[in-house]
Order: C-alpha cells, then structure tokens, then sequence
C-alpha cells in the first residue's frame, strides 16, 4: 500500500470511530442557545477564530433556532453528534441539580466587578464543578456571568404582593420555580422558543433575563416594565463532549483548553458595560417601557425569602449541593473581603 492510501485509510478510520489525531484537520461542531452578536455567540466566535488561526481544524458555529432548543443541543452533545456546547444552567439544572446553584437569590452580588473576579478565582466554579459535568460525559471547559438579571412584567412592580397571580416564565429548572414561588408569583417553566409569543398573548405576564437579551429578542416590546431586583446573574456554561476531548491529542487538548481561555477573557471584556447600553437602545426603541430600580427596603422584601430556597436547593442537591454552596460561600467571601 502507498504511503498516500495508508494516510487515507487512517484518516477515515479516524472520522469513523470520532477519533482525533494532530495530522488530520477536523471541523468541529458548537452549538449555543443565543442569536448572532449575542454573548454566547461572541465566545463561539473567538473560540473559533483561535482554533482556526493555531491550529488546522474549523470550528461551524450553530446558532438558537439551527439545531433545536437548548435541551436538544445538550442531548446531540452527550452523544457525540456536536463536539461543543454553550448551555445555561437555568436548562442543566434539571440534569445535574447543584448546578442550580445560581438560582439562590441574592447568593452572588449584584457588583459587577465582584462578579467577574468570583467566576476568575472560585474553587466552586472552576474545580468542583467540572467534576459534576464530567458524570454527565461533559468536559467543562468555562462558565462565564452574561448580565444581571432583570424582571420584566405587564405592569410595574416593586413588591413581592405585584408579583402575586403574576404567570412569570422561568427556565426549566425546579429551583427557579421555588425562587419565583418564593417571590409570590406563579412561575411557568418553558423553552425559550416559547417566550416572546407566550408574553404577547397574554399566556405570560413576565420574564426574567438580563437587559442585553431583553434587547436583542425584542422582549421589552411585549413586557415593557423592568425591574432590578438584584437577585441574580444570568451565568452560562461552554462544554466539550468529554470523549471527543479525551480522544484528542494532548497538543489539540491545549489548544481547546487555551481557545477557551480566551474565549472567556474576550468575552469578559465585551459585556462590561454591556447591560447599560443595552438599556439606551431599549429606552430609544420604546416609549412605553418603565425601569424600576428597588430600593434597598423594597430589596429586603425579595431578599427575606432567599432562605427558603436555599433550604429547597439543599434539598434537591443533596450532601453535594452542600458542599458546593459552603465553598461557592467561601469563594464569594474571599472576592469581597479584598
Ligand atoms: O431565557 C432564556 O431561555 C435565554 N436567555 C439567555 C440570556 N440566553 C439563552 C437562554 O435560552
């Protein structure tokens, strides 16, 4: 056999059984849950565009709406058929439930500075957690804050009593309903390709999301009345499926582990300031949008009933669940003492 035909017939075999060696350039496929130039979409690109320029392989970037929703898009992760994912915790914590974690009210600080620097140092964040994706096949490879977030409703509300009869969407984990329970309202998990339509007929009164989304998918335009609350961040994961990262050459590992590191570090960078411009293009957009800013009594009246769902989370998540919230406490201690 010809030296060509050897190359050849490796290189098929390679395709065949997913496996993956320096010498031949791949295309790997990455899907996420946003729209063009939304945050998730900013880190698949430079994601792809260091991949491209360090090495031979191409990364195809799928946007929400090309391959199904954001439950979909993990399962064709978890079976190889995409090789990288960007999933939220608000759909895997019905899959792995300490990942709920981030759904405990004003657990993380609405500081954006604070934020940043938790996500950078946290032991929680980046060594505990991997080892709870890595039971699902996932290799965690970051989990980046996208915006604070902010709930927007039909009409104005500043108390627990407004949210009351109030049908609130809520993402597809059971401790996000405890959280909008808690909150005195009636949460309605649902996909979000069910959001904008559910809000215009009246299905919905209201949403929760950070200001950027509320821009880009146009949410303002049918729940006009913001609120800031303080309760939360909107965080996102980006994963690999952990065969395929563990077929790979360790030369291809680095090269993901380092598109991945600055993926985040370019990211990081873009939604600084992000929120605050978001909301200029909001207020240009629509007359009819209000933006209420609690203030700190009216935030204790929403913060009095964290406890509850701390406890529901602790439940849900077990002995685990525990340790992850005591070192994610420590973590977030040690990021506010300094
Ligand atoms: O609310 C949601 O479902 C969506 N929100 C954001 C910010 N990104 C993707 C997610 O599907």
């Amino acid at each position: 056999m010809t030296s060509h035909k050897l190359l050849t017939t490796a290189g098929i075999g390679a395709l065949m059984f997913g496996m993956s060696t320096a010498a031949f350039a791949e295309n790997w496929r990455y899907a996420h849950e946003e729209y063009e130039g939304d945050v998730q979409d900013v880190f698949a690109y430079a994601f792809k565009e260091y991949v491209e320029d360090n090495s031979d392989h191409t990364v195809q970037v799928f946007r929400f709406g090309e391959l199904g929703e954001s439950d979909d898009l993990l399962e064709q992760t978890q079976n190889g058929i995409l090789q990288f994912v960007n999933q939220s915790p608000g759909f895997t914590g019905a899959t792995i439930p300490e990942a709920q974690i981030f759904f405990i009210p004003y657990l993380l600080p609405t500081d954006e500075e604070t934020v940043l620097e938790f996500f950078d140092e946290s032991k929680a964040i980046n060594e505990m957690f991997p080892e709870l994706y890595a039971e699902q096949g996932l290799e965690l490879l970051k989990m980046y804050p996208e915006g604070e977030m902010v709930i927007t409703t039909d009409e104005p509300i500043s108390s627990p009593e407004d949210l009351d009869n109030k049908k609130i969407r809520v993402m597809t984990n059971p401790l996000l309903s405890e959280t909008y329970d808690a909150f005195g309202a009636t949460p309605t998990p649902l996909p979000w390709g069910e959001v904008y339509g559910g809000l215009q007929t009246g299905i919905l009164d209201g949403q929760e999301n950070p200001i950027f989304w509320i821009e880009s998918g146009g949410l303002y335009e049918v729940s006009p009345h913001l609120t800031f609350t303080g309760h939360g961040w909107f965080t996102t994961a980006m994963m690999a499926n952990q065969d395929f990262f563990e077929g790979l050459s360790e030369e291809d590992q680095q090269l993901v582990q380092d598109a991945s590191d600055a993926a985040y570090d370019h990211t990081i960078e873009h939604i600084q300031g992000l929120a605050e411009e978001s909301l200029e293009k909001i207020q240009e957009a629509s007359d009819e949008v209000t933006v209420t800013r609690l203030d700190e009594e009216q935030i204790q009246a929403f913060r009095e009933r964290a406890p509850q769902v701390e406890e529901a989370y602790v439940e849900m998540a077990g002995e685990r669940g525990q340790e992850l919230l005591e070192q994610f406490k420590a973590d977030l201690e040690a990021v506010t003492e300094e």
